[in-house]
């Protein structure tokens, strides 16, 4: 692979400064690197490879002479600023919702659709974090047995929400350990001691009753494993973890599949982890994953209310697989 040229926008957030780590972890072969943010981070100065690079202020004209821009910096930035980079010849991957299910544009997770990057036209998007993990698992098991139905539960960690966020779990908690009533402002009651079930933090709901991150699992599933007769129904929920999204699936097959089978099915999948041994109380959480590239499954069975279904466990760190790995992983392939 010769060297590139490549940006990072959002570079200051919680998912940019992942970005940067892993281009440096898997030797990315970078030729230049710009940083871009909002003005409030102008001048800030990040290290990459050891060395302090500037962070530049995003504008229309950022992108000329960059071969890759990886966007981290929310919806709104990455529907105003990607098709300035796009124009410029620079190709998008693109982290945040806004392009996601426009039909030109390639929704990828490289261990499952690698080849649908082929035909992008400038910008390519990087799936939510939740659907990630859970279509990393689902794949294998799709091309086994066909699934026919999904019922996905999340237990979300903060870090999703970006550091403010994190910050706000790190106040309250100090608060309710000292006897103080906690402060809420990113979210729309308190997370430290408690479960949340609405995510994003706001105008999450629509009029069907879901949240716009369950609908998010309910769309690009189909999209990315190319299969629309999938069914999903999911519940998404904010749990005080820091790092870590963790999710109860369960999966119904046309053909009937073991807990054996899927156990022998899941230990060929690329970067998954079958961490599984009842036996031994054996299986991944959050704080295993956290750091992490791989995509752990525990808690494997056959659901006993149903002729051929399988519930399991899937544990992965948002911030990497679930964001920086994966859209680090698709700048690869390109
Ligand atoms: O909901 P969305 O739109 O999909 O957004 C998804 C994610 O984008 C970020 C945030 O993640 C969120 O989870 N984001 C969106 N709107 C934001 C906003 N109004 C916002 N962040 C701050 N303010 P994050 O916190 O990890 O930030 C991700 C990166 O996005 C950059 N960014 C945001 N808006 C941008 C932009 N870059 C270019 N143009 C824009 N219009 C953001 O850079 C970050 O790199 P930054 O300079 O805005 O933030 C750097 C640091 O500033 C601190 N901070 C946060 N809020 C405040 C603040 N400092 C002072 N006052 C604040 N109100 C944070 O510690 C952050 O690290
Ligand atoms: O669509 O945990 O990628 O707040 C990323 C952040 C979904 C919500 C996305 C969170 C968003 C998620």
């Amino acid at each position: 692979m010769s060297s590139k040229h490549v940006a990072v926008a959002g570079a200051t957030g919680v998912v940019g400064q992942q970005m940067l780590r892993v281009l440096e972890d898997r030797d990315f072969p970078v030729a230049s690197l710009k940083l871009l943010a909002s003005p409030r981070s102008a001048g800030r100065k990040l290290t990459f490879r050891g060395e302090e690079i500037a962070v530049e202020v995003l504008a229309e004209d950022s992108f000329k002479g960059v071969d890759v821009a990886l966007f981290s910096a929310g919806g709104g930035t990455s529907q105003t600023f990607a098709p300035f980079a796009a124009k410029d010849g620079c190709v998008v991957v693109d982290n945040s919702s806004a392009w996601r299910m426009d039909p030109e544009v390639p929704l990828v997770v490289p261990e499952v659709n690698p080849d649908a990057i082929k035909t992008h036209k400038g910008i390519i998007a990087n799936p939510n974090c939740s659907t990630i993990q859970m279509v990393q698992v689902l794949q294998p098991l799709h091309a086994a047995a066909t699934i026919t139905r999904v019922v996905v539960s999340t237990y979300q960690a903060v870090s999703g929400a970006g550091s403010e966020a994190l910050n706000e779990l790190r106040a309250q908690t100090e608060s309710v350990l000292k006897g103080e009533a906690p402060a809420c402002s990113i979210f729309p009651t308190q997370i430290a001691f408690n479960c949340i079930p609405q995510i994003p933090h706001s105008n999450a709901f629509i009029d069907n009753g879901y949240s716009t991150e369950e609908m998010k699992m309910v769309n690009e599933t189909k999209k990315i494993m190319g299969d629309d007769s999938i069914r999903v129904t999911a519940t998404t929920v904010r749990v005080p973890v820091h790092t870590g999204h963790s999710e109860s699936v369960n999966i119904e097959t046309k053909t009937k599949l073991t807990a054996a089978q899927v156990r022998e099915l899941l230990a060929t999948a690329q970067n998954v982890v079958v961490m599984d041994d009842p036996s031994k109380d054996i299986f991944p959480t959050a704080i295993d994953a956290a750091g992490k590239y791989d995509t752990y499954v525990g808690r494997i069975r056959e659901d006993i209310s149903h002729p051929s279904a399988i519930d399991m466990w899937i544990v992965s760190d948002n911030l990497l697989k679930g964001a920086a790995l994966n859209a680090v992983q698709i700048a690869e392939l390109l």
